[in-house]
């Protein structure tokens, strides 16, 4: 049972955010707590939804007072178990689900507000509906939330062209751990006023205030698009593609990922409505999309040079070039379930690491070495953003072996496996945080000094150390 809360402080939310945004029976609890892995299930006796920035205030500061722990949520899609409370923290969970509003889009400015529980692909949506483009794509789209985006700094699939969340946001709306709310919804290109104090809130996870609201920024819509599905001849072969592409195509390039053969048979076999798009079988494939804001523009031409340089290099052995966007949609549901086939074929153990784009090829054969070593009979499933020097170097159990016994090598195989990345000057999470699963990891690999300078940014947000405690850095 979750540890018990002062006897009046209960009744005193209810008075801020009514019955309708308080959640205390623990059945109803349950998938607030769970977190996407399945890993880890937290405790709380409470989850919170207000639907205003005053009441997300005043609940913050009632938590202050009585000095009780808050941990913020949005979709609670991510992947490290930052937004979940575990049973020693007596926290209550903070969800932005119900602050849903899209405040503002400004079409000449290019910049839409919304409140921080809007569903990603809502906001790509609302974008989309007045011709602009609102380029944050991954996976979770359907169920992840803004402010959850802002939180974790997500990445995702354009990221080569458009950058990471940390690129998209011009300003932001906190509640401090006191409860205070700092308007900085500044819809500013530039703006050198002194610390750019958004930036620290960004990739936060949740540490240093709770986020209510963002403004964005927006870009041209894709008026043209061109997406490949590509054979190598080598996984080497990926870094001279990447590098033709950059130098043919250049700016209009906005995807690059890795897919390997693993994979797209975990998709043929656990997928729905997934085909093969080329016929037999290769080891590695490269997704790739490019896009251009104007019609009649010289991609589609550009596009096909490039394309007949990379079968005459010899890089590509084979390839489809999508005729349409039902075509092209079928190459990104090979993708969407290269991410959500792994979990059929049992234990899987992950990593979401970045090295520098041209040590790719090395960091998969030494890893995939290392770990052979470790478990005979493990099944590397390296896939991902290549084109960012991100991947993510999932490993599912051995055909046969348990799932529990293979699941407790965890982090056997993440020290033998992030050893490799940091030899190779990378970082050991590229884009799903360091949230309550990495804080050992970081810990042994980051400097004493950076960590201790991170903490004294959180001590001085959050002297009372009320805000997700014990994620993203030690307490
Ligand atoms: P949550 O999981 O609810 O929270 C994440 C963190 O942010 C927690 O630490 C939480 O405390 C904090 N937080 C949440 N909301 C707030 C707020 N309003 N204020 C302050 N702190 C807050 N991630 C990628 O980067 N790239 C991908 O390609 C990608 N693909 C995915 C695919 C799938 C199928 C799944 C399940 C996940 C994927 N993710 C990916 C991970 C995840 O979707 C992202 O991290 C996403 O940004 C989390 O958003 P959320 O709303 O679910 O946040
Ligand atoms: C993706 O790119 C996500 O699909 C999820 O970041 C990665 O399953 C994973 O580890
Ligand atoms: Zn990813």
């Amino acid at each position: 049972m979750p540890k018990k809360l002062p006897n009046d402080f209960l009744s005193s939310l209810e008075q801020i955010v009514s019955n309708k945004g308080m959640i205390t029976e623990q059945t109803e609890i349950r998938p607030y707590v769970t977190e996407q892995r399945g890993r880890f299930v937290g405790e709380t006796a409470c989850v919170v939804k207000p639907a205003t920035t005053e009441e997300v205030s005043a609940v913050v500061k009632l938590c202050s007072d009585n000095n009780i722990a808050i941990v913020p949520q949005g979709g609670n899609t991510g992947l490290v178990s930052g937004g979940i409370p575990f049973a020693e923290d007596k926290a209550i969970i903070i969800n932005l689900s119900r602050m849903n509003t899209i405040r503002d889009l400004d079409p000449i400015n290019n910049t839409m507000t919304v409140e921080a529980g809007c569903i990603l692909q809502t906001i790509q949506d609302h974008a989309a509906n007045n011709d602009r483009l609102f380029p944050l794509s991954l996976g979770a789209e359907g169920t992840c939330e803004i402010g959850g985006n802002i939180a974790s700094n997500a990445g995702g699939i354009n990221v080569i062209r458009y950058g990471n969340t940390r690129a998209l946001i011009l300003g932001l709306e906190v509640v401090t751990p006191t409860g205070e709310v700092w308007d900085g919804l500044r819809a500013l290109r530039k703006d050198n006023t002194g610390y750019d104090l958004k930036q620290l809130y960004i990739g936060s996870e949740g540490t240093l205030g709770v986020i209510t609201a963002a403004v964005l920024k927006l870009f041209p819509s894709p008026k043209e698009q061109q997406t490949a599905f590509l054979a190598l001849n080598s996984l080497e072969d990926a870094l001279p593609l990447l590098n033709m592409a950059q130098s043919m195509i250049g700016d209009a390039l906005t995807s690059f990922e890795l897919i390997p053969r693993i994979g797209i048979d975990f998709s043929l076999q656990h997928g729905h409505g997934v085909i093969d798009p080329i016929e037999g079988e290769y080891d590695w494939y490269i997704l790739m999309e490019a896009s251009a804001g104007t019609n009649n523009s010289a991609l589609p031409d550009l596009f096909e040079k490039y394309l007949e340089k990379t079968f005459e290099e010899q890089w590509v052995l084979d390839g489809v070039l999508a005729q349409n966007k039902a075509q092209s949609d079928s190459f990104w549901l090979i993708r969407e379930n290269v991410t959500l086939c792994q979990k059929p074929e049992g234990g899987s153990i992950k990593h979401d690491i970045a090295v520098p784009v041209s040590s790719i090829p090395t960091f998969i054969k030494r890893a995939n070495i290392a770990v052979e070593k470790l478990i005979p009979g493990i099944r590397p499933h390296p896939f991902g953003h290549v084109g960012d020097g991100n991947i993510h170097y999932n490993l599912s159990q051995p055909v046969g072996m348990d799932k529990q016994e293979y699941l407790n090598r965890w982090e056997d195989v993440n020290r033998v496996v992030h050893d490799i990345v940091i030899d190779l000057k990378g970082s050991i999470s590229a884009e799903h945080g360091i949230g309550r699963v990495k804080v050992e990891e970081n810990v042994h690999y980051k400097s004493p000094l950076e960590i201790k300078l991170m903490q004294q940014v959180k001590r001085s947000f959050d002297p009372q150390n009320i805000m997700n405690p014990g994620k993203l850095i030690p307490e």
